[in-house]
């Protein structure tokens, strides 16, 4: 199983990044910690310097596995239900820049906060609004053959798309093979009815996965039941990636460093 680790370049205090600060740095330290891969979180892709992200992904021999794009929400406002349709649009052209960027990397582009949320009373026409970002920004992924990930986020953070069953939906109601299922244990252990069943629903739909204990934190430092987790994934075979996106706590270092040495042992077991 390939393990990646959230990074963020500038991200706000309780924003799930474990390594944070220069890109490039937080690139080696990961490698050095024993990390096969890194999550990049930054609202614009046009932050990154390509040329010297590549450079030290070979020198380091290590990957990209996906982009996070929800810092475009936090810092900017931007998401596919915004009242504005220009903020809309610019929320569209935002992800098809991450597409492009993602398919230098061979990496894959989360589709989280940025889908925004659905206004009580008006749910039907701001869902509606939601879908034709989706298809825009599909198309685009289809065209560059670049994977987004729906991901479920729990009620306190949006209205829409709480679980895997509407996850789902959605995935059914665009149609599209370049849409996939990514879930995050933190959002599961508020909303899903258990683990198993979820990772389940989602079976070979399930294109990646976020591990964060129930506080947040490292995985062994909540009650989050990572055996159940572990073995849901083995029923369906994921072969994917495990990205972890917590908060660095109590540090960045022993937060990345723990995580990783009590996911390295469950999946020994
Ligand atoms: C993003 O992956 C996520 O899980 C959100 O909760 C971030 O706010
Ligand atoms: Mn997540």
């Amino acid at each position: 199983m390939k393990i990646s680790i959230a990074i963020g370049k500038e991200v706000p205090e309780k924003f799930p990044a474990v390594l944070r600060g220069d890109i490039e740095g937080s690139i080696k330290k990961a490698k050095e910690i024993g990390y096969d891969a890194v999550e990049i979180h930054v609202e614009n892709p046009k932050l990154l310097d390509v040329g010297s992200v590549l450079e030290i992904l070979k020198r380091e021999k290590i990957s990209i596995s996906t982009f996070g794009t929800g810092l475009a929400f936090v810092k900017e406002g931007l998401s596919f239900t915004h009242s504005d349709e220009c903020v809309r649009e610019k929320a569209i052209e935002r992800v098809k820049e991450f597409i492009d960027i993602a398919k230098i990397f061979n990496a894959k582009v989360i589709i989280g906060s940025i889908r925004g949320k659905l206004p009580e009373g008006e749910k039907e026409r701001y869902e509606n609004y939601a879908l034709e970002c989706f298809a825009k920004v599909l198309e685009k992924a289809e065209k560059e053959e670049v994977e987004l990930l729906i991901e479920p986020i729990n009620r306190y953070e949006t209205n829409f798309i709480n679980t895997t069953k509407e996850a789902l939906e959605l995935i059914e109601k665009l149609s599209s093979k370049y849409l996939k299922i990514h879930l995050d244990t933190f959002h599961m252990n508020i909303e899903e009815e258990n683990f198993h069943k979820a990772v389940m629903l989602a079976g070979d739909k399930l294109g990646h996965i976020h591990f964060a204990d129930s506080n947040r934190k490292y995985p062994g430092s909540g009650h989050i039941n990572f055996v159940e987790v572990k073995n849901a994934l083995e029923s369906i075979n994921y072969n994917g990636v495990i990205a972890f996106e917590y908060l660095p706590l109590p540090d960045s270092e022993t937060a990345a460093v723990k995580g990783l040495e009590f996911v390295k042992n469950l999946f020994k077991n």
